[in-house]
């Protein structure tokens, strides 16, 4: 009877929660068959779920035993596990966790299960909220905060319970370990009794599924929020301030896991408000946290008006401070070095810190990529940066290598993404928005994994029944289309809208959502207006970064600087990111570079064509509701597709005075 209930609150038909088929993500409910689970005679949350999520979702053998069992392996690595067939092994807790539901997965998507070992890439591998306590959320497309609410009344209820267990579910079923519920733009307020009381009830739900919480707090909180005269974090009171706050918070929450700080950042105060270092501010919190085994995750998301190139002044300002950080703080570094572009080169910080924690924040929210109109599975844009070799400890030192400990001793090591769910009944807005949560959670305990396989499993788990996977038809004719479609989506987003390293040209009218390369009122800060990233003009458009120009090729280690810095070698991907060049350049292709521009907008409205014919002949293996939803959503992206290749290339054509390929669907 338990269990029965059990089942039924996950499914939320109790709480009237997200019970249709599709809004449950990719942990549909399955016909199991009986399995008798023998765990550690200790009993805990942690363990009960493990042996739930068995009992709930068991296809293998009717009736077999499997095993969840502690041991002391050092083969296994953090929360990883060992699986065979008799069951799961691992070092801790959350371990049987992730190896019950990896048994689980294994078995839905068909696979079989060997001896293997699963060890995740990163210690911590979190989702970052940019909810604010009214409940809205910054860059949030699916709906208000599933966490806070414009109301300030505090009741946590039922209804919250469930979903934020439902949620925590979701995470640790790819592995997630830690949310930080609240936006990077923080308010003091979250530091208060009345919040950090809500944030005691969350962690309360999160716990049973091995997710920890964190907050993101503001740095001038000692002043704002405890009356201090200054926050300067050498001045003794802030100090105590700090100790005193850290203290309370895990009175409430004793494994809480943290602070996120965008400190000296778009306006948010920090220690250069004081004349001091990022190390001054970053370390003052580390040290209030480290007796309670706390994490600071210090965001190097910074630049200025004054700096003439935005790409380079984290970098500038990080690199000097080297060596200067306490051992639990790791430096967030966005993938690139503006901010969550269609694409970006790795930002230079990775590889170049090597004496201090470095860790890549990934935005799964699409804030540049078509929010949650445009279909864009990201896991390919992360692999690439993942992938990216830095060449800073010799070739081979890729961005995953220089994160994940492998390449430099560090203490702690972690991956971060930008949630993108809300209270909308799909979580994300998009329903395949959810494979970004998916992919991201995936790739965070596995930063080797290949993009095509997240997306086979992914489309498994969200469309598949068992007797689909079973038939071929629905291989050749859902799977393998679907996986193309989902693999080639975000190369078509980069054609359609900023092909060739064009960088910062949307609408900031629209929030970001479609062109404006012309976009900047007067007034306006010259970076954040899209000329000062195009710099389109009668000479040719783009942004010189060469030795000639800003230099921030200089911040990649050779071979990278000198290949980056000639155009004749420079990748055509980032070519108008590191180049300023003339019409008719004549591009590998043997095109001219206009003629390119073209074509590339036009290919990226012919591929989005193409997804929808693939969706059309989908028909048949979706549900009705996500059918309709899906197509309609695509034919918007169409839209918005025509919208950027034709409104980019009539602003450009201003400046190069050439004529629109024949071969390119003249605009409208
Ligand atoms: O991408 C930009 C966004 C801001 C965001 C900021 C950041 C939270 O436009 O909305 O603020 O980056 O990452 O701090």
């Amino acid at each position: 009877m338990k269990k029965i209930l059990f089942s039924i609150c996950l499914l939320g038909t109790v709480s009237g929660l997200r019970a249709e088929d599709g809004h449950q993500l990719w942990l549909r409910p399955h016909a199991s068959v009986p399995v008798k689970v023998v765990g550690p005679a200790k009993s805990s949350a942690l363990l009960a779920t493990a042996r739930q999520e068995l009992q709930q979702g068991w296809q293998g053998t009717a009736g077999a035993t499997v095993t969840l069992k502690l041991t002391k392996d050092k083969a296994i690595k953090y929360d990883g596990f060992r699986l065979n067939a008799q069951g799961v092994q691992a070092n801790t807790e959350r371990g049987l966790l992730y190896g019950a539901f990896g048994l689980l997965r294994r078995q839905q998507t068909g696979q079989a299960v060997a001896e293997e070992i699963s060890n995740p890439s990163y210690e911590y591998r979190l989702l970052n909220h940019w909810d604010n306590p009214d409940g809205s959320v910054e860059r949030g497309y699916a709906g208000q905060s599933i966490f806070w609410r414009k109301d300030s009344s505090f009741v946590v209820t039922g209804h919250d319970r469930a979903l934020w267990q439902q949620y925590a579910r979701a995470n640790a079923s790819v592995g997630l370990n830690g949310a930080v519920i609240n936006n990077v733009n923080s308010s003091p307020l979250m530091l208060s009794a009345a919040y950090l009381a809500r944030t005691k009830a969350i962690a309360g739900a999160l716990r049973p599924y091995g997710v920890r919480v964190y907050l993101a707090v503001k740095f001038s909180s000692p002043a704002l929020l405890g009356g201090l005269k200054t926050s300067d974090p050498l001045d003794p009171a802030v100090i105590k301030w700090w100790h005193a706050k850290v203290k309370e918070v895990y009175q409430q929450i004793p494994d809480f896991g943290g602070f996120v700080v965008k400190a000296s950042s778009e306006g948010q105060p920090g220690p250069q408000d004081y004349g001091r270092t990022h190390a001054d501010g970053a370390n003052l919190l580390a040290d209030a946290l480290r007796p309670y085994g706390g994490l600071v995750m210090w965001r190097a998301f910074v630049y200025s008006p004054s700096d003439k190139d935005r790409a380079k002044q984290a970098y500038n300002e990080f690199v000097p401070l080297d060596g200067k950080f306490l051992d639990n703080v790791i430096i967030q570094v966005k993938n690139g070095p503006i901010d969550f572009q269609p694409r970006e080169p790795f930002s230079p910080l990775f590889g170049a810190l090597k004496k201090t924690a470095v860790m890549p924040e990934f935005q799964i929210t699409q804030e540049y990529l078509g929010q949650a109109i445009d279909l864009v599975f990201l896991a390919p844009m992360w692999q690439e940066c993942l992938r990216s070799d830095t060449h800073q400890a010799g070739p081979g030192s890729t961005v995953a290598r220089c994160t994940d400990g492998s390449v430099y001793a560090q203490k702690h090591s972690a991956m971060a993404g930008v949630s993108n769910v809300g209270l909308d009944t799909n979580w994300t807005g998009h329903d395949f928005a959810q494979a970004n949560w998916y992919a991201f959670g995936r790739l965070a305990w596995n930063n080797q994994l290949d993009s095509r396989q997240i997306a086979d499993e992914w489309l498994k788990l969200t469309f598949g029944t068992a007797a689909q996977l079973a038939a071929a038809d629905w291989d050749a004719h859902f799977l393998a289309p679907m996986t193309q479609l989902l693999l080639a989506s975000r190369e078509a987003a980069v054609n359609y809208s900023m092909p060739l390293g064009l960088h910062h040209i949307m609408s900031a009218t629209h929030g970001h959502y479609g062109p404006g390369p012309w976009w900047g009122p007067p007034g306006m800060r010259a970076d954040w207006t899209p000329p000062y990233y195009h710099q389109a003009a009668a000479n040719g458009v783009g942004f010189d970064r060469t030795t000639a120009g800003s230099n921030a090729v200089s911040q990649y280690h050779e071979p990278l600087a000198a290949e980056f810095n000639n155009p004749a070698t420079c990748p055509d991907e980032y070519l108008l990111w590191f180049h300023h060049l003339p019409w008719d350049f004549k591009m590998k292709s043997g095109r001219t570079l206009w003629d390119e521009l073209a074509l590339h907008y036009d290919h990226g409205v012919r591929q989005v064509r193409q997804f929808q014919q693939t969706w059309d002949a989908a028909r048949p293996y979706v549900d009705a509701e996500r059918f309709a939803v899906v197509q309609n959503k695509l034919r918007t992206q169409s839209g918005n597709a025509v919208l950027w290749k034709d409104a980019c290339l009539l602003y450009f054509q201003q400046f190069s005075h050439l004529p629109i390929p024949a071969e390119v669907e003249p605009p409208m």
